[in-house]
């Protein structure tokens, strides 16, 4: 069931994917931000096809090569070789893909607009509807105000999971082990590559065999470690290919501001700002002491990031202990009607991903943080293994009662736990505590 489609505004092209893929372009081309002076590899023009050798890979690692890179310059690390692949506006590209008639629009997926009096918040959006300013998690009044001729379409939350395992799927034929962390994004070990170069061809092999597949487009990141692989598959979405080799590492992160550091919230941007403290390259400079008195223990991982230090594991099948997915309101709400709808979507949300893993649980856990980063939490334990929709989403409604007490929430959460079950394949995870 559609929303809302603006029809005053004329879609960018009258021509299916072509129009799809142009603005697509338009959008890398306008984000192509190379950092002078540093050796990450901007590699969006040589997406989809086999990746020839790069002079930058002449570079020499202080690391031993072992070059099993099939032919490309061979710079290994002797250590991990990590790739993140995060899928583009996920959900908006899956409705742009059933009805290519959207291609080139501000497509916003999420609760019903009603005309700018909606209730709910934005899932995500086109990237072409980003350029009004429309984000995740944005109300949805908010939303229509900034882009009232926008594409408005409810979650078809079934559909989007079933594409989420074709995707992971795919990757799981290319990684020893994965990791996936939400419904559009993994985390692959592929150290068995043997080098970078031989990691960035199997990443681009990756993204066309999913675009082929699925119609879809990924932006990958390959890192030595889990975090700055993430943060460099955000390099350059939509549809980027980011190589950080290790001796690169410092290099890549100095710069990036704070915000970039999985976990750092604008909340704790803000107060490492007030510090002095703005880039990653700045935290790197403090003593760790400063910032742990800032952030308290995450201070650690974070300085250790700044420094280089990434050491995180790919958990593979054996390290799913939970299933969660959370949520941040970009504005406190104290709304009861905004809380259980968004407490409900979350529960169908983990519920899901559940089902989709072949588990089930017996424990099902509320988030709620307040204003001010009070954090509580609630659990019940349920008679049964159950991996029922509506086992779930009324356990999590129950326990989110008491919290509906005209406090302002900013973040909500469910968490299923004490698993059974599941496929040899797949993890799936989420981080839910931070
Ligand atoms: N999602 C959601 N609510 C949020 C954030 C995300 O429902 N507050 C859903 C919709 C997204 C999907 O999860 O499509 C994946 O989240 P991402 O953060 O990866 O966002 P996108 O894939 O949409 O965009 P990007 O290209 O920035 O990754
Ligand atoms: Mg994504």
């Amino acid at each position: 069931m559609e929303y809302f489609h603006g029809s005053n505004v004329p879609s960018c092209s009258r021509n299916l994917f072509s129009g799809f893929y142009m603005a697509i372009a338009m959008i890398r081309r306008s984000r192509f931000r190379p950092i002078s002076g540093t050796r990450v590899l901007p590699l969006s023009a040589l997406h989809f096809r086999p990746t020839p050798p790069n002079p930058l890979y002449h570079l020499t690692s202080n690391t031993p090569v072992r070059n099993r890179g099939g032919g490309l310059h061979g710079v290994t690390t002797g250590g991990r070789i990590i790739m993140h692949v995060d899928m583009d506006s996920f959900f908006a590209s899956i409705e742009v893909r059933r009805d290519p008639s959207l291609a080139g629009r501000p497509v916003i997926v999420g609760a019903d607009p009603k005309g700018g009096a909606g209730r709910g918040v934005v899932s995500t959006c086109s990237y072409e509807a980003r350029r009004y300013g429309v984000h995740s998690g944005m109300p949805i009044s908010r939303a229509f105000d900034l882009c009232p001729h926008g594409v408005y379409l409810p979650v078809n939350r079934p559909l989007y999971v079933r594409v989420s395992e074709e995707i992971m799927a795919i990757l799981s034929q290319h990684a020893g082990r994965i990791e996936q962390v939400s419904i559009d994004e993994a985390y692959l070990d592929v150290s068995d590559a043997g080098s970078f170069p031989a990691a960035k061809a199997l990443a681009a092999a990756i993204k066309q065999e999913i675009r082929e597949e699925t119609g879809l487009t990924c932006s990958v990141g390959v890192a030595p470690g889990k975090a700055v692989a993430k943060i460099a598959s955000d390099y350059q979405k939509p549809d980027g290919l980011t190589v950080v080799c290790p001796d690169e590492v410092a290099e890549f992160l100095a710069p990036l501001p704070v915000e970039k550091i999985p976990g750092i919230g604008k909340k704790a941007g803000e107060s490492l700002r007030q510090m002095g403290v703005r880039t990653i390259g700045d935290v790197a400079a403090r003593d760790i002491q400063e910032i742990v008195a800032r952030l308290g223990r995450p201070g650690v991982r974070v300085h250790r990031l700044a420094r280089g230090i990434d050491d995180g594991e790919v958990q593979g099948r054996e390290g799913c202990k939970s299933v969660s997915r959370e949520t941040t309101f970009e504005a406190d709400t104290a709304d009861p009607s905004i809380l259980a709808g968004t407490l409900a979507e979350l529960a169908d949300a983990v519920a899901e991903i559940l089902a989709a893993d072949g588990l089930r649980c017996r424990t099902v856990t509320v988030k709620v943080r307040y204003r001010g980063f009070d954090t509580h939490t609630r659990s019940r334990t349920l008679p049964r293994f159950t991996a029922d929709p509506g086992v779930i989403r009324r356990a999590a409604s129950a326990l989110l009662l008491p919290f509906l007490n005209g406090t302002d929430v900013r973040l909500l959460g469910v968490r299923l736990s004490t698993l059974e079950g599941g496929r040899t394949q797949q993890a799936s995870i989420d981080e839910f505590l931070s």
